[in-house]
């Protein structure tokens, strides 16, 4: 029966009759949550959200260590028709305080070891209530569970509605809160459950963070609706994983996670026996790296591209031609064009921005209507910030970026805010920050730095300088004191110029 909740509905209905079946087992403690007991709890999380004062439409945002108890906090927000809010553990406090202030959730829910400080970011920003949940499940969340009483029937939310909103970094320094609605994760992952080809059957190791698009709507609501299983890694451990993949099925990651399998002398065709599919996305992988897992394994990864805004816009088929070097077609649903600066179509093979139209697209940025109104077109097409060419199948090629974004092991980091940081210094007169090739990330941050007459910095110190405010993921592993930055004649920086120059470190 439709309960008038539209993504609970369509999550609670890909395990109907499922109640005993296993949906998680915790690989730290090997503890197996059933259906059954996972709705429970996000009953109970609903409830006590509710009796928090939460109502619809009130974010509750999440900062907290991977868990299998994360997963009914977000379910269980959904269902009281609040909206998640989930924040990068690697965040510091004054990346926090921003969130908050900017996002004004009812509820903040904290690491019990980051209390006393977070506490104080969250009442300044006006936060109700500050609860706090650990990597074991336990924390005053989980107190005010139990001793809530489960919600008896789901709140109604529409397909416009919000159910999330997720901060993705941008391009001025200043993260952008992007609004996901029921109707965008609902009906991306029913799509991706179908192409996919995921079912009860499948086990899916999920060893990705639970704050991005990846591992909590991809890998979580695909599962949830296929009523499949999920086998929790706390954290990426590559002998872990590989030891699973005897009881799995399936593993999503971003290439990191395949580079460093790779490194596994255990990696063969006799362990990925019972693998059907390995995806791969939220950053390029090498053609090389993709000869390489079928060498080994004998599969194809199957790699697929998207992003916060529009949740997964195209894919590698499942059967038919898997192309290494490409992210595949346009979803079943989504419309894809690359086009000139004009908006206007570019021919077959020609390098152009892509844009993207359909049911994944976002509802915008929160309370930056500017900044929606300036990448999305008055017709619907979202300009992704992305550059890329179709071939003559319908393939798209990412060829790179328009938007000066770095990918760090599946990490976006906007150099500008790198740069904002360093530049507020003593002794700094202005910085230029990159990205260099990382073996293991792909990409990591570079910064050049100019210094004032005089001043007396150096490597260490820059990094020093920054390190308490800006998450460590986002520190720059390099640092290159110059006398100027490279120019060009209109008096933008050359930052070609330098990754060139500083690629070998
Ligand atoms: C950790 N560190 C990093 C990164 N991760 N530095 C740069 N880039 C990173 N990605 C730093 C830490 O700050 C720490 O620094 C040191 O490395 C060790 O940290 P640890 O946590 O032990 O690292 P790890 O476990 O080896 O993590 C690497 C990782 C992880 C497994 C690749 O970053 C990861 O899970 N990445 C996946 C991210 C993801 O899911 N992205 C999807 C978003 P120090 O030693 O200085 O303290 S994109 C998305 O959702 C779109 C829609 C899409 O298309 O999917
Ligand atoms: P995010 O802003 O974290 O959602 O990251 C989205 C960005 O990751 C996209 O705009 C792309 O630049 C990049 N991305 C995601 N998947 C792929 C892929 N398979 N290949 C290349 N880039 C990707």
């Amino acid at each position: 029966m439709y309960d008038g909740n539209l993504l609970a509905h369509a999550l609670r209905a890909g395990a109907l009759g499922r109640n005993d079946a296993p949906f998680v087992t915790d690989r730290t403690t090997g503890q197996v949550t059933p259906y059954r007991q996972l709705w429970q709890q996000a009953d109970r999380v609903a409830g006590a959200l509710i009796a928090l004062g939460v109502v619809p439409g009130d974010r509750v945002a999440v900062q907290v260590p991977k868990s299998v108890s994360a997963i009914p906090l977000y379910m269980g927000t959904i269902l009281c028709g609040a909206v998640h809010l989930p924040l990068n553990t690697g965040y510091t406090a004054a990346e926090v305080d921003y969130f908050l202030t900017d996002a004004r959730p009812r509820v903040f829910v904290c690491d019990p070891t980051e209390k006393s400080t977070l506490e104080q970011v969250a009442a300044k920003a006006g936060v109700a209530t500050v609860l706090t949940l650990d990597a074991k499940g336990a924390g005053t969340l989980a107190d005010a569970v139990q001793q809530a009483a489960p919600i008896a029937q789901a709140v109604p939310r529409g397909a416009d509605d919000l159910a999330a909103i997720l901060y993705t970094s941008g391009t001025t320094g200043r993260s952008k809160g992007a609004m996901l609605t029921h109707e965008n994760l609902a009906s991306n992952a029913l799509v991706l459950r179908d192409l996919w080809r995921f079912t009860a059957d499948d086990v899916l190791i999920h060893a990705l963070p639970l704050f991005h698009t990846h591992g909590l709507f991809v890998a979580i609501n695909v599962t949830l609706m296929a009523g499949g299983a999920l086998l929790l890694h706390r954290a990426f451990d590559a002998p872990a994983v590989l030891d699973d993949f005897a009881h799995a099925t399936a593993l999503m990651g971003v290439p990191t996670l395949y580079t460093r399998l790779l490194d596994e002398p255990g990696l063969n065709c006799d362990v990925a026996r019972n693998m059907r599919l390995f995806i791969s996305g939220s950053a390029p992988m090498l053609t090389e790296t993709h000869h390489r897992w079928h060498d080994r394994t004998g599969h194809w990864v199957l790699e697929r591209y998207g992003m916060t805004e529009t949740s997964m816009s195209t894919s590698n088929p499942y059967d038919g031609a898997r192309k290494p070097g490409t992210v595949g077609l346009p979803l079943p649903g989504v419309d894809l064009r690359v086009v000139d600066d004009a908006g206007a179509a570019v021919p077959v093979g020609a390098v152009g921005g892509v844009e993207v139209r359909g049911p994944n697209l976002f509802a915008g940025y929160w309370r930056m209507p500017d900044k929606t109104a300036e990448d999305m077109r008055p017709d619907g097409w979202f300009k992704t910030g992305d550059l890329g060419q179709l071939d003559d199948d319908g393939y798209l090629t990412i060829v790179g970026r328009s938007k000066d974004l770095i990918i760090s092991g599946g990490y976006n980091i906007y150099p500008k805010e790198v740069e904002t940081m360093i530049d507020a210094l003593d002794g700094v007169v202005e910085s230029a920050a990159f990205g260099v090739p990382d073996p293991d990330l792909g990409e990591v941050v570079a910064v050049a730095v100019v210094l004032a007459a005089g001043a007396n910095l150096d490597a260490d110190a820059v990094r020093a300088g920054i390190a308490a405010d800006l998450a460590r993921f986002k520190l720059p592993r390099q640092v290159h004191i110059l006398p100027a930055l490279p120019r060009n004649t209109m008096g933008k920086v050359q930052k070609a110029q330098l990754r060139a120059k500083f690629a070998q470190g």
